[in-house]
């Protein structure tokens, strides 16, 4: 299976993460994909590719203008306001407050942001813009006949909204990547995202329409990340209505569980005549992952590959989380593996 990859994920090296009241160095950070490329290279799993660059159309497919120009001139802004550290909101447009941009920088960020985890610093736009170039690459591959891609995207991209960042995320790489597999030609893709977390900002994106299937299988969130959405009965509005999934899984979910879920979720992208099937490849879901509570040990990521394989649809793995940075490479390449076994 071929990856995609681009140096320039480095770009993305903040200083700092919220974490427990402190503000620690950042469990999203540039070694984790140098730890995936090496695992790749060392299992000769296939060639590893630089991205092609799309430009920014399919980036405003399915992201708010003003969202993007942000993201482009957010550090300029808040370096010219003369902050002396990385760009972390601290207020937001909370209950019963308006829903308007303010001019001021501290304003801006809370009005983009779901979240405060997530420090802006120099680069950022740049390494994110190349994580969706990566993914759109991946999306040229599948539509040129490949059976299985993998798109090495870091920072990740599934809790980015049309007009949100937060939880490590600036744009929406799986979800780029399903709009410009439709306009590929496709007429209905899935996503599948088996990353620890809920994939909102995917849900968000699709949530009002039937040619994206979006199926999340993560931690519950009553208990975990990103908290305020990803319940079982979010089943999409309107024309999307039957058109979303969730499995929000407890604490200690052991893989005989999670496998469960992920039977009962590609069943559905099965019924749901899917040409595409795009995997929010997480790996936050092993056993040892610092921040996550699911229970799943290294095997088992070859399992669940074959699993997905069995669907038997072109597939595009897009990488999203995971932090044990020892084991990351391992997990992703054995799902990768998995698949091309099974
Ligand atoms: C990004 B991805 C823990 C707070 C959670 C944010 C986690 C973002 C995960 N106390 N911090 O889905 O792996
Ligand atoms: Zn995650």
């Amino acid at each position: 299976m071929e990856t995609i990859y681009s140096e320039k994920h480095k770009l993305r090296d903040a200083q700092t993460e919220l974490y427990g009241g402190q503000l620690v160095y950042p469990h999203e950070r540039p070694s984790r994909a140098e730890y995936v490329l090496n695992r790749v290279k060392d299992s000769e799993l296939g060639a590893v590719t630089s991205p092609e660059d799309f430009g920014m159309d399919p980036i405003l497919a399915v992201h708010q203008p003003d969202f993007v120009s942000f993201l482009q001139t957010v550090w300029d802004e808040w370096k010219a306001a003369g902050m002396k550290g990385e760009a972390i909101p601290t207020t937001w447009p909370a209950r019963r407050m308006v829903q308007k941009c303010p001019n001021f920088i501290d304003g801006k960020l809370g009005y983009y942001s779901l979240a405060c985890e997530t420090s802006i610093s120099e680069g950022t736009w740049e390494a994110a813009y190349a994580s969706a170039q990566v993914a759109l690459t991946g999306a040229k591959r599948l539509n040129d006949g490949a059976k299985g891609v993998f798109s090495l995207c870091r920072p990740p991209g599934h809790h980015a909204t049309t007009d949100l960042y937060g939880g490590f995320c600036f744009l929406n790489n799986a979800g780029i990547a399903a709009q410009e597999t439709l306009n590929n030609g496709a007429k209905r893709v899935a996503i599948v995202d088996v990353d620890f977390h809920h994939g909102n900002g995917s849900q968000d994106m699709f949530y009002q329409r039937d040619d994206v299937l979006f199926i999340s299988l993560h931690g519950d969130p009553m208990e975990a990340f990103p908290h305020f959405l990803g319940h079982a009965d979010e089943k999409g509005e309107g024309a999307g209505e039957g058109f979303n999934f969730n499995y929000p899984l407890q604490p200690g979910t052991p893989f005989s569980a999670w496998r469960e879920a992920l039977a009962d979720a590609l069943n559905k992208v099965k019924e749901f005549g899917a040409e595409a099937l795009i995997i929010s490849l997480g790996v936050d879901t092993f056993e040892n992952d610092p921040i996550s509570f699911f229970k799943l040990a290294s095997d088992d990521f070859i399992t669940y590959g074959e699993d997905i394989a069995k669907l038997g649809l072109p597939t595009h793995f897009v990488m999203e989380g995971g932090y044990d940075v020892d084991e990351i490479g391992i997990n992703t390449v054995n799902v990768l593996q998995g698949f091309e076994g099974g």
